[in-house]
């Protein structure tokens, strides 16, 4: 029997809908101000694409993320609680949720384990990595839907694997860098080949 697999996996944009659920609290929100569809969505900082578009708009586009029942709200991506459930199912594979909460912390932190235990039961709350620096973090995978993954590990022991988002669809990557397309791509097949490692 080999070591375990240990995948850690993202929240915003790869289990939870934060880009749909933004664009529907920003425009029911603020019904006359300009918005930016998921179709038009470039780079990962949804409140500088806003700022870019009118420099008022980057501090609106935020008060809908730090609003209370944000977090709790999102919807689950398509397929995302079937494919972690069963994820943590397999045999000899570890599976963290490895989120980062946003510093205006009066609600975040508590919608995200709330939001966890919600879909995921209370037991999986041992399963929940709340950081702003993933890097230090040790697994052999990190799924991911952020491009630019840094932080003060230089050579984190995951490889990260880029799950598909309206923001990043469009970015040519390494081609030693993995996709995750959705959750109904075969990422069984991306921990099997990392297993082989
Ligand atoms: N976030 C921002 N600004 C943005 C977009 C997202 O602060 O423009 C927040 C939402 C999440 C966090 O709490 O950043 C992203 O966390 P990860 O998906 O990297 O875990």
């Amino acid at each position: 029997p080999s070591r375990p697999l240990r995948v850690l996996v993202d929240m915003d944009g790869v289990l939870a809908d934060f880009e749909g659920g933004f664009l529907k609290k920003y425009r029911a929100r603020y019904p006359d101000l300009p918005y930016i569809t998921l179709d038009e969505r470039r780079g990962f900082w949804v409140s500088e694409q806003y700022g870019k578009l009118q420099p008022e708009l980057s501090e609106k586009a935020i008060s809908i993320w730090e609003s209370k029942n944000f977090f709790m709200e999102l919807d689950p991506l398509p397929g995302a609680v079937e494919a972690l459930k069963e994820m943590a199912e397999l045999e000899a594979t570890e599976v963290f949720i490895c989120t980062s909460p946003i510093k205006k912390y009066r609600y975040c932190p508590y919608e995200k384990f709330a939001w966890i235990e919600k879909h995921f039961g209370h037991e999986f709350l041992e399963h929940v990595i709340l950081t702003r620096d993933k890097t230090i973090v040790s697994g052999h995978v990190l799924i991911d839907d952020r491009p630019d993954i840094i932080g003060a590990e230089r050579t984190p022991t995951w490889e990260h694997v880029l799950f598909t988002a309206c923001h990043n669809k469009h970015l040519q990557l390494p081609a030693s860098c993995h996709r995750l397309h959705s959750w109904a791509d075969d990422w069984k097949a991306v921990l099997e080949s990392k297993r082989a490692c």
